[in-house]
């Protein structure tokens, strides 16, 4: 997430500070006696959301995915409104199910859903990002989804316009993350949205694990190339991705955080992707049945229990538990032990 202007420190950074800041020492010997750091207070404090995937029995691959947030100031009265991403029906864009929340903070914590904020983006969301796009100095706010992505632009009151195709930032693929980052260097933001694999509805393969129905992993699909906007200066923006190196896919994009990690004064990115593990696609046997996993259908979460063993012999081996250990004769003030053992000094 980003504040209100290019280059500042994002506003989860500024919660990180205040909280060790505010640290006290109840607080530590809380912590010391086992109490829990953090209680949920959503519904408490207003926040009435309920992510929903559309699960209706299809394992569709998105349902996994999803449910994004952003704390930003967005009405500009120093407190932080919370943005929240709904995912919804696969097939359900444009429907109220689908729609994101947006609700205004008033200033003592409590959260309630301004009405006719215009907001509520209706795609099958994945996630957001926040950032000053068009230096109005208000927040504006980039939703990914699950199809074409939107660009929220801010009146200032926290009442936002889709201005999508206007600014040319509607990427229709599998969006899972984006970052408004100044990557030019002109004093506006520049955008990055990260890809996650080409899937669609209609291409979607079945997968099967132990002649179970399942969820596909990154490796049923392609993974899908991610695309670079660079700021215009006038509210729209001019795709750059293969000039800038981005013309191929790295991996199933899952996340991104941009900083001057090697302090040569440029933006550099950190992308995460999702670990490529074994497919658990699976065909049709020749009965119209399923086959067995037969070596293809052995998901990811089981081949991470091999590490597992390896480390439990390690720790066998470490611990002694099963050696045979050898008798230690201390050296005498001669330089010898008792019964004329060889002598060990430690
Ligand atoms: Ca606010
Ligand atoms: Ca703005
Ligand atoms: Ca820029
Ligand atoms: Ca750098």
């Amino acid at each position: 997430m980003r504040d209100a202007h290019p280059g500042r420190a994002t506003p989860v950074v500024g919660v990180w500070l205040i909280a060790l800041a505010g640290c006290t020492e109840q607080d530590e010997a809380a912590v010391a006696g086992g109490a829990v750091w953090f209680e949920d207070e959503a519904a408490l404090k207003g926040l009435d959301f309920e992510h929903r995937s559309g699960f209706d029995g299809r394992y569709l691959f998105p349902e996994i995915m999803g449910g994004g947030a952003a704390l930003a100031d967005v009405d500009g009265d120093g407190d932080l409104d919370a943005y929240l991403v709904q995912s919804g029906r696969v097939e359900g864009r444009g429907e109220e199910g689908n729609a994101n929340r947006l609700f205004l903070n008033d200033g003592m914590g409590f959260f309630a859903a301004a009405p006719d904020d215009g907001a509520g983006d209706r795609g099958y969301g994945m996630g957001v990002t926040t950032g000053d796009y068009d230096n109005d100095g208000d927040v504006d706010l980039y939703v990914t989804n699950l199809g074409r992505n939107t660009l929220l632009r801010n009146d200032g009151a926290g009442r936002f316009s889709d201005v999508t195709a206007l600014a040319g930032v509607g990427d229709s693929g599998w969006g899972t993350a984006a970052a408004f980052l100044d990557l030019d260097q002109d004093d506006d933001l520049d955008l990055f949205v990260v890809n996650y694999v080409a899937w669609t509805l209609a291409t979607a393969k079945e997968c099967y694990a132990v002649n179970t129905r399942t969820y596909c992993g990154p490796a049923a699909a392609d993974a899908a190339p991610d695309r670079l906007y660079r700021n215009n200066g006038d509210g729209s923006f001019t795709e750059i991705s293969l000039a800038a190196g981005l013309g191929t896919a790295f991996g199933a994009g899952l996340g991104i955080v941009g900083s001057d990690f090697d302090g040569d004064g440029r933006i550099d990115v950190f992308r995460g992707e999702r670990q490529r593990g074994q497919p658990v696609v699976d065909e049709p046997n020749a009965a119209g049945g399923r086959s067995p996993t037969r070596g293809r259908g052995i998901p990811t979460r089981l081949r991470a229990g091999r590490p597992r063993h390896r480390q439990g012999r390690h720790g066998r081996r470490g611990g002694g538990s099963r050696r045979r250990r050898r008798p230690r004769h201390p050296c005498n003030e001669h330089g010898k032990a008792e019964g004329g053992h060889p002598c060990s000094d430690s």
